[in-house]
């Protein structure tokens, strides 16, 4: 089975690859990427939840290529900052600038005593007829100055919950273990396998 993987984020598609691969029997889903396919787009992320961003993006690529597709969307959300960045995640400080992002969580949070965070990753499987959601939550904390130089976005600044290594500080392996998109991929895959994968 093909399946699109609707982001325009190489990292996502790479981790959702590896992942996938550990979580199911080899080519039950073969996975493509925008570029293969010579689709260009970038739906406009403008809602106020994870599962309608997700959405939107599954609904526009499936619409640009015809086949079924995966969504992935996702953010930090901090405690003391009432869950923000949260669906701001990609835009905190500057557009899909890691570093400007990151430099503003630890701004934010220079005298906060209470760290506590989680990365939340929602997936939306379309196959144009259904969309189908499913859930993973990685729960941590935030660290006081970056470390490690693995991974991308806020991974540097992000210690999750029994490790003292930030996601940046992982391998790929070892992060797609635990993360919050590992989770929402172990309930995919099951879900697939429960559709029976058609
Ligand atoms: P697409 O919309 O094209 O999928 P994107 O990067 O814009 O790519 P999101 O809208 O879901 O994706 O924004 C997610 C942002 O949240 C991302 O840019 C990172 O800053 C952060 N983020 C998400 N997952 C992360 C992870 O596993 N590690 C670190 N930061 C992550």
């Amino acid at each position: 089975m093909k399946i699109l993987v609707a982001t325009n984020n190489a990292h996502k598609i790479q981790e959702i690859c590896q992942t996938v691969a550990t979580l199911l029997p080899f080519d039950d889903i073969s996975f493509v990427q925008p570029l293969d396919l010579g689709i260009d787009i970038s739906p406009d992320e403008k809602y106020a939840t994870f599962e309608e961003n997700a959405y939107v993006k599954a609904l526009e690529f499936y619409n640009a290529a015809s086949m079924p597709v995966i969504a992935d969307d996702s953010g930090l959300e901090i405690e003391v900052l009432d869950g923000a960045p949260g669906v701001n995640s990609a835009r905190f400080a500057d557009a899909h600038n890691d570093e400007a992002n990151t430099r503003k969580v630890l701004q934010l949070l220079e005298k906060e005593d209470n760290r506590t965070a989680q990365f939340r990753t929602v997936i939306c499987y379309y196959d144009g007829v259904k969309a189908s959601y499913f859930n993973g939550i990685c729960r941590g904390r935030i660290i006081a100055e970056e470390r490690g130089s693995n991974g991308f976005g806020y991974d540097p600044i992000f210690v999750a919950d029994g490790y003292d290594v930030t996601f940046a500080e992982m391998s790929s392996a070892e992060k797609n273990a635990v993360s919050h998109r590992y989770r929402a991929l172990v309930e995919f895959c099951s879900g697939m396998k429960k559709m029976g994968l058609k």
